[in-house]
């Protein structure tokens, strides 16, 4: 199933989770696994089964804010990752070019543009230093294409390139939906 319109956004409050590794080994594209554990994750969508598969974009933050705040001015040029809020690009679904068996939700967080780490993966795009086991906190705001089986890693990177462009070119809106989801990532201990 995906994402009508009607259904988004979607608020998720989760942990990063280890996936397959391949998202920075096989495509330059670290995607950070939400843990769908029933235990772990707060959802605006209660059922499991009935996250809707795609591609999307939306609004991503890692870690408590209160903690990140005096972490980011205490780091050198106060750019951790931890405490602020990243446009991203969303997949949901099961990685059809790989055929997984489990659904994934898995992000790619997208440094601004003069963000040292913004194009430091080995394909050109953002790597930050690990963060798995932190708490992260998600919007899925809009829907971007669905998601396919691509012949071969270079025409799927190249796919989730262009993903990360849109991505960015539609968070930058300045619609009251849009700035409503930049809010609540930024502040949200619940969903
Ligand atoms: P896995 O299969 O374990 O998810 P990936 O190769 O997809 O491995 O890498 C994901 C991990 O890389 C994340 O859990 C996070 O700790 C880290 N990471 C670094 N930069 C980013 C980024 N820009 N977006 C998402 N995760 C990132
Ligand atoms: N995997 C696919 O098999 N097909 C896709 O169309 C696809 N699109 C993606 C779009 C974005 C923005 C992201 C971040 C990932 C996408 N993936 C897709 C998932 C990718 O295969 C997965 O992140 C890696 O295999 C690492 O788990
Ligand atoms: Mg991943």
């Amino acid at each position: 199933m995906t994402a009508q319109s009607t259904q988004l956004p979607i608020r998720m409050i989760s942990r990063v989770v280890h996936g397959f590794g391949r998202g920075s080994k096989d495509l330059g594209i670290p995607t950070a696994n939400v843990s769908l554990d029933k235990d772990t994750l707060k959802c605006s969508i209660d059922d499991y089964d009935a996250l809707p598969t795609g591609i999307y974009w939306g609004f991503a933050r890692i870690g408590e804010p209160s903690v990140d705040l005096s972490q980011g001015k205490g780091d050198a040029g106060g750019q951790s990752v931890l405490g602020r809020v990243y446009t991203t690009a969303i997949s949901i679904g099961y990685n059809p070019t790989y055929n997984n068996k489990e659904k994934t939700v898995e992000p790619h967080l997208i440094a601004e543009p003069d963000h040292p780490q913004r194009h430091a993966s080995s394909t050109g795009e953002t790597q930050f230093q690990d963060f798995y086991g932190k708490t992260i906190v998600l919007s899925v705001v809009g829907f971007i294409r669905n998601e396919l089986p691509f012949e071969g890693l270079d025409k799927l990177t190249e796919a989730i390139k262009k993903d990360i462009n849109d991505a960015v070119n539609l968070a930058n809106g300045s619609e009251p939906f849009i700035i409503a989801e930049r809010t609540w990532v930024k502040t949200a201990s619940d969903v």
